[in-house]
């Protein structure tokens, strides 16, 4: 009862503040719950059978992943598998996507998923692809926004800690994928001790097609710097990229403390426009490289690994004015240019203040050789004539700064657990809310494009504590979604990620939703092992390999009974689905398989290998539950002994 009266007064108060000043607004927002809580329920709140106005596509850090979204209501809607195998669909298990996965290491089953980016058109973002890098072992994936699948990964040699990556320019010329960790370029063995001017930090462009098609145009040969991030110019920047340095000193040691000597380090300004230009009169140096080129194709549901030998290297300073660095304090992280492109945001992870830059004094100091010195041949700019202004005071532990297109700019900061709104020329800041806690990026779809759509802003909080349920010492990282329509910022939301979302790109739904793919055309499935009926169905034996083309209908397999198969053979089930309806996967799953399910789509082939190692009669299911009679979707294999004669046989229903 005293609880009703509470919830009753706080409605009347409530009512009350109704056409109050902001403030009081505010104050009232900031409480965690009462009438305004159920506000905030309500703006986030999309009816069933509604869908969302946004989508939000959230790194996965390393899930190796990509996660899809739906805002305002913080609904998951997929997990796109990118560069971890992924068994609930048969990514990186079925002998069709095995090959995604292949490197110059080998096949690797695992990845470090960091920073997605929508591709653009004219600087806006245009809803064709995804891109992502993959930090470990270094690699740029693009997926597809029709069939939200992967489409290619290129691996990306001599880098080592692939993270300044993959931003794309503002016709998607390019995708950057920055090293963050110099090494030796090309790698050869040699003391560690020796890396001070002996390291190098390769900045890799790679050209994307009108296909989507990634090719590396050429790798800049940097000085052994760390590159953290980066970001395109936009408007007049365009033509010019920005990465975030540190480790300047060079430290192959205890870099916490010896990483953090220089009250400075750079932003490098690389304008790719000229090597562009340098590269196709015929600049640069083909040097020897190793990387594999993985490309998946939609029409034969099948992906080919190329590996690749060749890569341009391009020494900055045989180019002539086409890298320069501008110092910027603090052991810089995140790089951000504003929706106009005139300002270059360097946030300086161990400062209070926020370091911007301006694109046309850099110019100007450029024609006038303003500099202080230079690095490894690099002009260093001067500091103060780059300069545009600094944000005093924003907070402890900048990372990330994310710009709404209305002028205000909005950063967070690790340490004091916050996002800061600030505004672009002026750098006043304007508002300031907590965040829960340890906040490391923040997305605001269209982040990085000439038009933001700044209604929304989500920050991915690094320590989620006690915001949910308990779930054993591991809980998901939790995302954050803030109204920031108005002059100040309401928090509306909490709602949990997978893995470490390190970053997100986000776009407005309707540029994606009506291109969305529903099935595969089984007249266009041109798989090389695909049976498109259940007359082409059937089982051949080429020595211990046991084909057998198989089919899935509502709701049983063709064939349901095989007989013929040995101990010691390997059988490849190369399954189609003939379905032609969207969203009518069927699964197939046999026991004691040392591989994962297939999950097979509309119009789809897929394959998966098993080796029997025992006699007996084993049965395979759909995974699925894909119609009334699933449960009865269903067959078996008889397995017999090694020297048996039992001829291959394939039957459904006895024919
Ligand atoms: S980035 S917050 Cu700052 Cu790869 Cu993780
Ligand atoms: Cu097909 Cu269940």
């Amino acid at each position: 009862m005293k609880h009703f009266k509470f919830i009753l007064s706080i409605t009347f108060l409530s009512l009350l503040m109704v056409g109050c000043g902001d403030d009081d607004r505010k104050s009232s927002n900031r409480s965690s719950s009462g009438a305004m809580a159920s506000n905030a329920a309500e703006r986030v709140y999309v009816a069933p059978g509604e869908h969302d106005e946004f989508y939000a596509f959230i790194s996965g850090g390393y899930s190796g992943n990509l996660t899809v979204y739906g805002l305002p209501s913080g609904r998951m809607l997929k997990e796109i598998p990118v560069f971890s195998q992924f068994p609930t669909s048969g990514y990186g298990y079925s002998e069709e996507t095995r090959p995604m996965l292949n490197t110059s290491f080998g096949f690797i089953p695992w990845g470090d998923s960091h920073h997605p980016d929508i591709s653009q058109t004219n600087g806006d973002t245009d809803g064709r692809w995804v891109f992502i890098n993959e930090n470990n072992t270094p690699r740029i994936a693009r997926i597809s926004l029709e069939t939200f699948e992967t489409e290619e990964i290129i691996e990306i040699p001599h880098s080592a800690g692939n993270h300044s990556s993959s931003f794309v320019t503002e016709n998607t010329e390019y995708v950057v994928a920055g090293t963050r960790f110099s090494v030796p370029y090309p790698q050869k063995d040699m003391p560690i001790e020796e890396m001070k001017g002996n390291f190098k930090g390769p900045l890799t462009f790679i050209a994307v097609g009108d296909d989507g098609r990634m090719k590396i145009d050429f790798q800049l040969d940097m000085p052994g710097f760390n590159y953290d991030l980066s970001h395109p110019g936009r408007g007049d920047s365009h033509g010019w990229f920005f990465f975030t340095t540190y480790n300047t000193e060079e430290a192959h040691t205890m870099q916490e403390v010896n990483a953090s000597q220089n009250d400075k380090d750079f932003i490098a300004a690389v304008n790719w426009k000229k090597i562009q230009e340098y590269v196709q009169n015929g600049g640069g140096e083909e040097i020897d490289a190793e990387y594999a080129h993985n490309v998946y194709d939609h029409s034969t549901h099948t992906a080919t690994s190329t590996m690749m030998n060749k890569v341009l290297r391009v020494d900055p300073r045989e180019v002539g004015d086409a890298v320069f660095f501008m110092p910027t304090p603090k052991s810089p992280h995140g790089c951000d240019v504003d929706p106009s492109g005139e300002y270059i945001g360097g946030n300086g992870k161990l400062s209070t203040d926020l370091t911007v830059h301006s694109f046309s004094k850099m110019i100007q100091a450029i024609e006038n050789e303003d500099f202080t010195g230079e690095a490894y041949g690099i002009p260093v700019l001067n500091f103060d004539s780059t300069l545009a202004g600094t944000v005093k005071e924003g907070g402890l532990g900048p990372l990330h700064t994310e710009f709404d297109g209305k002028g205000n700019a909005y950063t967070t900061f690790f340490i004091s657990s916050e996002v800061v709104k600030w505004k672009l020329g002026t750098w006043e800041v304007l508002d300031r809310q907590p965040s829960y806690y340890s906040v490391g990026h923040l997305m605001i779809p269209g982040g990085n494009s000439r038009n933001p759509e700044g209604k929304y802003l989500i920050s991915m909080n690094k320590i989620t504590k006690d915001r949910y349920l308990p779930t054993g010492p591991e809980l998901e990282h939790s995302a954050q979604l803030y109204d920031i329509s108005g002059e100040k910022m309401e928090l509306l939301l909490d709602f949990p990620t997978h893995g470490e979302p390190h970053y997100a790109a986000g776009i407005s739904a309707d540029k994606v939703k009506p291109n969305s793919k529903k099935i595969y055309r089984l007249d266009e499935n041109k798989h090389a092992r695909a049976a498109l009926s259940e007359a082409d169905t059937r089982m051949e034996r080429d020595g211990n390999n046991v084909h057998v083309y198989m089919t899935t209908v509502r709701s049983h397999f063709a064939p349901d009974n095989l007989e013929g198969i040995k101990v010691g053979d390997k059988v490849f089930f190369h399954v189609t689905n003939l379905e032609q309806d969207f969203d009518v996967p069927h699964g197939f799953a046999i026991i004691g398989a040392n591989n994962s399910e297939l999950l097979i789509m509309p119009g789809q082939t897929k394959t998966t290998t098993w080796e029997p190692k025992k006699e007996g009669v084993w049965p395979f299911y759909c995974t699925d539950f894909c119609s009334a009679l699933h449960q009865e979707m269903q067959g078996y294999v008889r397995v017999s002994g090694k020297n048996s004669n039992v001829p291959l046989r394939w039957t459904l229903d006895g024919e």
